[in-house]
């Protein structure tokens, strides 16, 4: 389901977010080309499927949220465009192709990475949406993403280099870095529809694992797997004296970490579906039961 759920609307995604660029100044040749290397590279597209799949979910318009969609992908390619550079982590591989830094230069890079930025909250703002719903995307997209989430945690990322961490803090600083995002993708398709308390809620629950999940497997695969598999280079948390979960817990406790986080999203996805009376919203919790096939590590 998940499958043909994908086939159907991720073109629109990825159409839309090629179109855009399309539409920048017709001198920025580079920058185009550089942003349309980025976004045609591949990659899971988990925060626009979290978007539609919470718009069904909440009964609203997929049509209408493929905007939001586009803009949260944005905001999470310039993350990996700027994660990736030689003042940060400086990675040379990223889903299977040279980096944009590496396949242009580091000034297109960064340039590259604050035009998604910004590019998002156009995104946000020129749509179908009512202006109070793009209004209050807006408020909770840039906090998410910036200073109160997705920053703040990287922030404290790079600051806990080479220096020990507890697990408390550990997952304190994911939550933000990786978890912000997640969350606030499922949350905008919830107000694109009419969801209600109770479905934020689980959501909100549901979102809090899935991101400590996703950065645990994340951790297992620097570990576990070849840069082939991960089309990134391997190994690279111990080399950089990283605090991740394998180093903190060794691969079994973060395996065994990764399968709880997994088991409490099954948890908030069975409440959940007990609010799901419509077809089209119990289609959406089973889409939800299925990306939880993402977190697993084969
Ligand atoms: C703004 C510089 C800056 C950083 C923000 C998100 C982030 C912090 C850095 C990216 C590096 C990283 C490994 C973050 C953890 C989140 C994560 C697991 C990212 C990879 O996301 P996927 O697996 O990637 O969805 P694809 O390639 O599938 O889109």
């Amino acid at each position: 389901m998940l499958q043909q759920f994908m086939k159907q609307e991720l073109p629109r995604v990825e159409h839309y977010l090629l179109e855009v660029i399309q539409t920048l100044p017709k001198e920025q040749v580079k920058l185009k080309e550089a942003m349309s290397y980025a976004i045609s590279s591949g990659g899971k597209r988990v925060r626009p499927l979290f978007v539609l799949v919470a718009t069904q979910l909440a009964g609203g318009s997929l049509e209408k949220a493929i905007p939001v969609a586009g803009a949260l992908e944005m905001i999470h390619t310039y993350s990996l465009i700027h994660d990736d550079l030689p003042g940060m982590d400086n990675d040379e591989l990223r889903r299977g192709r040279p980096t944009l830094h590496v396949a242009f230069d580091e000034a297109t890079a960064i340039l590259a990475g604050d035009a998604f930025l910004t590019l998002a909250f156009t995104c946000l703002t020129e749509n179908d949406l009512p202006a109070t719903v793009q209004s209050v995307l807006v408020r909770l997209i840039s906090k998410n993403a910036g200073a109160y989430g997705m920053i703040a945690g990287q922030m404290l990322d790079v600051e806990s280099e080479s220096k020990e961490v507890t697990l408390q803090e550990l997952m304190y600083i994911h939550q933000q870095k990786t978890g912000a995002l997640i969350e606030i993708s499922l949350q905008s398709g919830l107000l694109i529809g009419n969801a209600s308390k109770e479905m934020y809620q689980l959501l909100h629950q549901f979102a809090v694992h899935y991101g400590l999940a996703f950065q645990i497997q994340n951790d297992l695969q620097d570990v576990l797997w070849d840069s082939a598999k991960s089309g990134k280079q391997s190994g690279k948390d111990t080399v950089l004296e990283k605090n991740t979960y394998p180093s903190l817990l060794g691969v079994d406790g973060a395996l065994a970490m990764l399968q709880e986080e997994i088991t409490a999203c099954k948890e908030c996805l069975t409440s959940v579906a007990t609010y799901a009376t419509k077809p089209k919203e119990q289609e959406a919790v089973l889409l939800l039961n299925e990306m939880l096939e993402y977190l697993k590590i084969s």
